[in-house]
């Protein structure tokens, strides 16, 4: 141990005990990392067995499992919280009230992170503008880290000991336990309704989400989006992303006489919208994003514009699965909101809609206390047949029809995956159904019925394949 923590450990309470909240990925990695800065760590977890037990460090000999233990927390010095655990939940909630500091592992991540760090978040758009910043960097030659949210525990990147920038994917969750960040550049990519089950409400939603900001050096905003605006000083370098054509050194879109869609920076145009393998106008969005944040932490413009002309997007987001009897399948599985499905059934609504083609649109899961009548609008636009699945379909129903759902729209109470694809070869073998696309977007979790978001796409893929064999 260094003499600087010699220190700091004196100066915790009850002898500086570091007590890590739950024990998936991230806790893991935490007591991992505090173990061997020579702390005294203790972990605690709802599950009798978590998955992660057996990968401990021996000498973490506090393990508290089948409950988190209210005990243990007040003995902390420290308590470093997983993102899926509630601030609200009791054992937590009386530590708080007890002046017991909680923080994530992002928290110990940027105190300890020489390098610079990009900062994404936003309700939707994460993984897509991480993943391709990320590209950006190692097309460039830069040694590059990609991690948090992403399923890459921030603090494993400092593993790297030549890593020159950290490129972060940060969650409400991760960010609502975070001070001073201190990114060299931070970015809140759109706010659309999510997780408001855990934060109560869009305020507390909006204010775990712009912590991004603290510190941070310069900015990448959505000028559509006033949501996202940051709280910062005027004087601090901003790069703002937008649909209209942009002002100077800004980026935007710029439409030419004969229709063809560029993305432009300032007046010059960068790259013809068709270069793209990622579809829809919220992936012009997502690039614009890719390359403000590119060019505030140095990386070479022509480099960067390559990276996007390879990028062929992630699974689960509007991923073409198959077309089986002249119909097209979308996995849009990491649709887990209702600004990700906006997106999903606008992007390829306006697809199918010139050649009077709709959509067939599968619904529903946990509904995470979202408003589902927010989507009637765009339902009643571009879907003919909608599906509904999971816990909360019979909300999601009321929902809709409350705002007034078109007659027009024939909704299905499905209950799981496979009902709904017995449902769709029902209602397809009709032409009258005008159904030219089916859409699994379900702007839900999928923890009533999937082990994530993955396992529901992978689910969906199979049964499309299934389709094609009978
Ligand atoms: N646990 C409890 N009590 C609870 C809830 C959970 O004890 O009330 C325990 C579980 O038994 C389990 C552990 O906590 O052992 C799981 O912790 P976790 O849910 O925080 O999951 P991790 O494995 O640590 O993964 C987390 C993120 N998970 C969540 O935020 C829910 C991962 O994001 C992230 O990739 C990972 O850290 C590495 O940084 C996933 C996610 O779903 C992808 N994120 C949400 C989203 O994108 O919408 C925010
Ligand atoms: P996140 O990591 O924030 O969940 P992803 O890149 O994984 O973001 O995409 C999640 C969902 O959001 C997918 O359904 C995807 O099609 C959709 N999406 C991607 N970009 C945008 C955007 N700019 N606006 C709205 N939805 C988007």
């Amino acid at each position: 141990m260094t003499a600087n923590l010699a220190t700091e450990t004196l100066l915790h309470r009850g002898n500086g005990l570091q007590v890590v909240v739950g024990l998936g990925q991230s806790g893991l990695s935490v007591a991992r990392y505090l173990a061997k800065q020579g702390y005294q760590v203790a972990v605690t977890d709802a599950q009798v067995m978590p998955t992660f037990a057996d990968q401990l460090p021996a000498e973490i000999e506090i393990r508290q499992f089948g409950g988190i233990d209210a005990e243990l927390l007040q003995q902390a010095a420290r308590i470093i919280i997983s993102p899926g655990i509630s601030l609200n939940t009791d054992a937590v909630a009386a530590a708080r009230q007890a002046n017991i500091p909680v923080v994530s592992d992002i928290q110990l991540f940027c105190e300890a992170c020489t390098v610079p760090i990009v900062a994404i978040t936003g309700s939707n758009a994460k993984s897509t503008v991480t993943t391709l910043v990320g590209q950006m960097a190692v097309d460039a030659g830069v040694n590059v880290g990609v991690g948090g949210n992403i399923g890459v525990p921030a603090l494993t990147l400092l593993e790297n000991t030549d890593m020159e920038l950290a490129v972060l994917e940060l969650s409400s969750f991760q960010l609502e336990t975070v001070t001073n960040l201190n990114a060299k550049i931070a970015t809140v990519l759109n706010m659309s309704p999510d997780h408001l089950d855990r934060h109560g409400d869009m305020l507390g939603y909006h204010q775990a989400k712009h912590r991004i900001f603290q510190g941070a050096k310069s900015v990448v905003i959505n000028r559509e989006d006033a949501l996202t605006r940051p709280l910062v000083a005027d004087n601090l370098p901003r790069v703002s992303t937008g649909i209209h054509a942009p002002d100077k050194g800004q980026y935007g879109l710029i439409i030419d006489t004969e229709g063809q869609t560029y993305i432009a920076r300032g007046t010059e145009r960068l790259l013809s919208a068709d270069k793209l393998l990622i579809k829809g106008r919220h992936n012009l969005l997502n690039a614009q994003a890719a390359l403000a944040l590119g060019e505030l932490a140095g990386l070479p413009l022509d480099s960067m514009l390559e990276t996007l002309q390879q990028f062929t997007g992630l699974d689960h987001r509007c991923q073409y699965v198959a077309n089986v009897d002249g119909i097209d399948y979308f996995n849009d599985s990491k649709g887990t909101n209702i600004g990700s499905t906006m997106a999903a059934i606008e992007g390829l609504g306006a697809v199918y809609a010139p050649k009077d083609g709709k959509l067939l649109l599968i619904l529903g899961g946990q509904g995470k206390a979202q408003v589902f009548g927010e989507l009637t609008p765009f339902i009643n636009r571009y879907v003919s047949q909608l599906l509904l699945i999971g816990e909360d379909a019979q909300q999601i129903e009321q929902h809709l029809r409350a705002a007034k759902l078109s007659g027009d729209v024939a909704l299905h109470q499905c209950q799981t995956l496979e009902a709904a694809f017995d449902t769709i070869q029902q209602v397809t073998v009709s032409s009258l159904s005008q159904v030219q696309a089916v859409l699994l977007s379900p702007a839900c979790a999928s923890f009533d019925q999937y082990s994530g978001y993955a396992a529901r796409g992978e689910h969906f893929s199979q049964l499309v394949n299934q389709l094609g064999t009978i």
